[in-house]
Protein backbone atom coordinates (compact mmCIF):
# COMPACT_ATOMS: atom_id res chain seq x y z
CA UNK A 1 0.00 0.00 0.00
CA UNK A 2 2.66 2.45 1.44
CA UNK A 3 4.90 1.34 -1.95
CA UNK A 4 2.10 1.98 -4.58
CA UNK A 5 1.04 5.87 -2.67
CA UNK A 6 4.96 6.15 -3.24
CA UNK A 7 4.77 5.11 -6.59
CA UNK A 8 1.69 7.42 -7.42
CA UNK A 9 3.05 10.42 -6.13
CA UNK A 10 6.73 10.15 -7.92
CA UNK A 11 4.68 9.14 -11.33
CA UNK A 12 2.57 12.45 -10.58
CA UNK A 13 6.00 14.63 -9.89
CA UNK A 14 7.55 13.22 -13.33
CA UNK A 15 4.29 14.06 -15.01
CA UNK A 16 4.34 17.59 -13.91
CA UNK A 17 8.00 17.85 -14.76
CA UNK A 18 8.17 16.81 -18.26
CA UNK A 19 5.02 19.20 -18.22
CA UNK A 20 2.80 16.70 -19.89
CA UNK A 21 0.51 17.30 -16.82
CA UNK A 22 -0.69 20.88 -15.42
CA UNK A 23 -0.43 21.02 -11.57
CA UNK A 24 -3.58 21.72 -9.90
CA UNK A 25 -4.39 22.81 -6.05
CA UNK A 26 -1.10 22.72 -5.10
CA UNK A 27 0.22 25.57 -7.14
CA UNK A 28 -2.76 27.39 -7.02
CA UNK A 29 -2.31 28.50 -3.84
CA UNK A 30 1.39 29.34 -4.87
CA UNK A 31 -0.38 31.48 -7.14
CA UNK A 32 -2.84 33.19 -5.03
CA UNK A 33 -0.44 34.52 -2.18
CA UNK A 34 3.22 32.62 -3.28
CA UNK A 35 5.98 35.02 -4.41
CA UNK A 36 8.56 33.70 -7.06
CA UNK A 37 10.69 33.15 -4.12
CA UNK A 38 8.70 30.79 -2.45
CA UNK A 39 8.06 28.69 -5.35
CA UNK A 40 11.90 27.84 -6.13
CA UNK A 41 12.09 26.82 -2.06
CA UNK A 42 9.16 24.73 -2.97
CA UNK A 43 11.02 23.94 -6.25
CA UNK A 44 13.97 22.51 -3.78
CA UNK A 45 11.85 20.97 -1.61
CA UNK A 46 10.65 18.92 -3.91
CA UNK A 47 13.56 17.61 -5.75
CA UNK A 48 14.67 16.67 -2.44
CA UNK A 49 11.80 14.76 -2.00
CA UNK A 50 12.40 13.55 -5.36
CA UNK A 51 15.68 12.34 -4.81
CA UNK A 52 14.52 10.70 -1.59
CA UNK A 53 11.52 8.78 -3.01
CA UNK A 54 13.89 7.60 -5.91
CA UNK A 55 16.34 6.21 -3.73
CA UNK A 56 13.51 4.54 -1.56
CA UNK A 57 12.64 3.32 -4.91
CA UNK A 58 15.65 1.64 -5.77
CA UNK A 59 16.36 -0.02 -2.48
CA UNK A 60 12.44 -1.54 -2.52
CA UNK A 61 13.57 -2.69 -5.31
CA UNK A 62 16.97 -4.06 -4.44
CA UNK A 63 19.04 -1.98 -6.23
CA UNK A 64 21.03 1.26 -4.48
CA UNK A 65 23.62 0.84 -2.01
CA UNK A 66 22.49 -1.07 0.79
CA UNK A 67 25.46 -0.67 3.49
CA UNK A 68 28.13 -3.45 3.79
CA UNK A 69 26.82 -6.45 6.27
CA UNK A 70 30.55 -5.54 7.72
CA UNK A 71 29.28 -1.64 8.00
CA UNK A 72 26.42 -2.69 10.01
CA UNK A 73 26.95 -2.00 13.93
CA UNK A 74 28.60 -5.11 15.04
CA UNK A 75 27.30 -5.94 18.90
CA UNK A 76 29.00 -8.52 20.74
CA UNK A 77 26.89 -8.67 23.40
CA UNK A 78 23.66 -9.17 21.45
CA UNK A 79 25.29 -11.16 19.04
CA UNK A 80 27.55 -13.52 21.41
CA UNK A 81 24.57 -14.28 24.11
CA UNK A 82 26.38 -17.36 25.22
CA UNK A 83 28.92 -15.34 26.51
CA UNK A 84 28.79 -12.95 29.62
CA UNK A 85 29.60 -9.53 28.96
CA UNK A 86 32.95 -9.70 31.26
CA UNK A 87 34.05 -12.48 29.29
CA UNK A 88 33.56 -10.63 26.12
CA UNK A 89 35.81 -7.53 27.14
CA UNK A 90 38.44 -9.93 27.97
CA UNK A 91 37.98 -11.10 24.90
CA UNK A 92 38.12 -7.67 23.63
CA UNK A 93 41.37 -6.94 25.78
CA UNK A 94 42.96 -9.77 23.95
CA UNK A 95 42.28 -8.65 21.00
CA UNK A 96 43.22 -5.85 21.23
CA UNK A 97 46.08 -6.41 23.06
CA UNK A 98 47.77 -8.64 19.89
CA UNK A 99 46.68 -6.52 17.26
CA UNK A 100 49.49 -4.74 17.33
CA UNK A 101 49.17 -2.84 14.11
CA UNK A 102 45.96 -2.09 16.01
CA UNK A 103 43.85 -1.77 12.66
CA UNK A 104 41.22 -4.01 14.31
CA UNK A 105 42.18 -7.17 12.49
CA UNK A 106 44.64 -9.47 13.80
CA UNK A 107 46.67 -10.80 10.67
CA UNK A 108 49.15 -13.86 9.79
CA UNK A 109 52.02 -11.97 11.78
CA UNK A 110 49.87 -11.29 14.46
CA UNK A 111 48.60 -14.18 15.20
CA UNK A 112 52.10 -15.98 15.03
CA UNK A 113 53.58 -14.00 17.70
CA UNK A 114 49.96 -14.46 19.78
CA UNK A 115 50.96 -17.82 19.64
CA UNK A 116 54.27 -17.62 20.48
CA UNK A 117 53.34 -15.11 23.62
CA UNK A 118 51.10 -18.35 24.41
CA UNK A 119 53.87 -20.99 24.55
CA UNK A 120 52.13 -22.70 21.21
CA UNK A 121 54.13 -21.34 18.27
CA UNK A 122 52.38 -22.81 14.85
CA UNK A 123 53.81 -23.37 11.84
CA UNK A 124 53.12 -21.09 9.07
CA UNK A 125 50.68 -23.42 7.45
CA UNK A 126 49.35 -24.35 10.77
CA UNK A 127 48.43 -20.72 11.58
CA UNK A 128 46.49 -20.04 8.07
CA UNK A 129 44.75 -23.20 8.79
CA UNK A 130 43.99 -21.53 12.37
CA UNK A 131 42.26 -18.25 10.55
CA UNK A 132 40.81 -20.28 7.32
CA UNK A 133 38.49 -22.03 10.43
CA UNK A 134 36.80 -18.71 11.20
CA UNK A 135 37.18 -16.32 8.74
CA UNK A 136 33.85 -16.03 7.14
CA UNK A 137 34.45 -12.77 5.17
CA UNK A 138 37.88 -14.58 3.16
CA UNK A 139 40.31 -11.53 3.89
CA UNK A 140 42.60 -13.75 5.43
CA UNK A 141 42.98 -12.16 8.58
CA UNK A 142 40.71 -11.94 11.93
CA UNK A 143 38.19 -9.21 12.61
CA UNK A 144 36.75 -9.04 16.26
CA UNK A 145 33.98 -10.99 15.29
CA UNK A 146 36.02 -13.79 13.80
CA UNK A 147 37.81 -14.30 17.34
CA UNK A 148 35.13 -14.56 19.00
CA UNK A 149 33.74 -17.15 17.06
CA UNK A 150 37.22 -19.13 17.87
CA UNK A 151 35.47 -19.13 21.67
CA UNK A 152 32.24 -19.63 20.52
CA UNK A 153 33.27 -23.12 18.16
CA UNK A 154 35.87 -23.55 21.87
CA UNK A 155 32.82 -23.67 23.96
CA UNK A 156 30.31 -25.88 22.15
CA UNK A 157 32.86 -28.42 22.06
CA UNK A 158 33.84 -27.68 18.16
CA UNK A 159 37.68 -27.42 18.35
CA UNK A 160 39.46 -30.19 18.60
CA UNK A 161 41.63 -29.66 21.46
CA UNK A 162 45.03 -30.02 20.35
CA UNK A 163 44.03 -27.99 17.16
CA UNK A 164 45.82 -24.81 16.33
CA UNK A 165 42.14 -22.82 17.78
CA UNK A 166 41.69 -25.30 20.38
CA UNK A 167 45.13 -24.50 21.80
CA UNK A 168 44.50 -20.88 21.36
CA UNK A 169 41.26 -20.81 23.39
CA UNK A 170 42.67 -23.07 26.50
CA UNK A 171 45.73 -21.08 26.53
CA UNK A 172 44.03 -17.35 26.75
CA UNK A 173 42.82 -17.67 30.00
CA UNK A 174 39.73 -16.52 28.97
CA UNK A 175 37.25 -18.87 31.42
CA UNK A 176 34.58 -19.68 28.70
CA UNK A 177 32.95 -21.35 31.59
CA UNK A 178 30.43 -22.84 29.42
CA UNK A 179 33.26 -25.97 29.57
CA UNK A 180 32.11 -27.51 26.40
CA UNK A 181 35.50 -29.24 25.48
CA UNK A 182 35.38 -30.80 28.93
CA UNK A 183 32.03 -33.33 27.69
CA UNK A 184 28.58 -34.01 27.28
CA UNK A 185 27.37 -33.25 30.65
CA UNK A 186 28.76 -29.91 31.10
CA UNK A 187 27.91 -29.08 27.66
CA UNK A 188 24.41 -29.61 27.93
CA UNK A 189 24.36 -27.79 31.20
CA UNK A 190 26.28 -24.92 29.46
CA UNK A 191 23.48 -24.71 26.34
CA UNK A 192 21.14 -24.96 28.87
CA UNK A 193 22.75 -21.39 30.84
CA UNK A 194 23.07 -20.27 27.69
CA UNK A 195 19.70 -20.22 27.11
CA UNK A 196 18.36 -18.90 30.23
CA UNK A 197 21.06 -16.15 29.64
CA UNK A 198 19.41 -14.89 26.28
CA UNK A 199 16.11 -15.37 27.68
CA UNK A 200 17.09 -13.27 31.03
CA UNK A 201 18.60 -10.98 28.23
CA UNK A 202 15.29 -10.76 26.08
CA UNK A 203 13.44 -10.18 29.33
CA UNK A 204 15.30 -7.11 30.51
CA UNK A 205 14.73 -5.78 27.44
CA UNK A 206 11.11 -6.45 27.36
CA UNK A 207 11.01 -5.12 30.55
CA UNK A 208 12.52 -1.87 29.12
CA UNK A 209 10.25 -1.20 26.83
CA UNK A 210 6.98 -2.00 29.03
CA UNK A 211 8.24 0.95 31.32
CA UNK A 212 8.47 3.06 28.36
CA UNK A 213 5.36 2.32 27.00
CA UNK A 214 3.83 2.98 30.49
CA UNK A 215 5.88 5.98 31.10
CA UNK A 216 4.26 7.47 27.98
CA UNK A 217 0.68 6.48 28.63
CA UNK A 218 0.84 8.08 31.91
CA UNK A 219 2.30 10.77 29.85
CA UNK A 220 -0.53 11.22 27.63
CA UNK A 221 -3.08 10.66 31.00
CA UNK A 222 -1.35 13.97 32.28
CA UNK A 223 -1.47 15.62 29.24
CA UNK A 224 -5.17 15.07 28.36
CA UNK A 225 -5.66 16.00 32.17
CA UNK A 226 -4.46 18.61 31.71
CA UNK A 227 -6.31 19.75 28.05
CA UNK A 228 -9.57 19.25 30.50
CA UNK A 229 -8.61 21.69 33.13
CA UNK A 230 -7.48 23.89 30.27
CA UNK A 231 -10.94 23.60 28.95
CA UNK A 232 -12.60 24.53 32.03
CA UNK A 233 -10.93 27.49 32.96
CA UNK A 234 -11.93 29.08 29.11
CA1 LIG B 1 46.43 -5.91 13.06
CA1 LIG C 1 38.37 -12.13 8.18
Amino acid sequence: MATDELSNKLNRRLQIEDGTEEPVALDKSEHQNGSEEDKSTTANADSELFAKLTRRGELNEGHGEHCQPSMKAFNPYTEFKEFSRKQIKDMEKMFKMYDAGKDNYIDLMELKLMMEKLQAPQTHLGLKNMIKEVDEDLDDKLSFREFLLIFRKAAAGELPEDSGLGVLARLSEIDVSTEGVKGAKNFFEAKVQAINESNKFEAEIRQEQEAKKKQAEEQKQRQAAFRELQKAFK
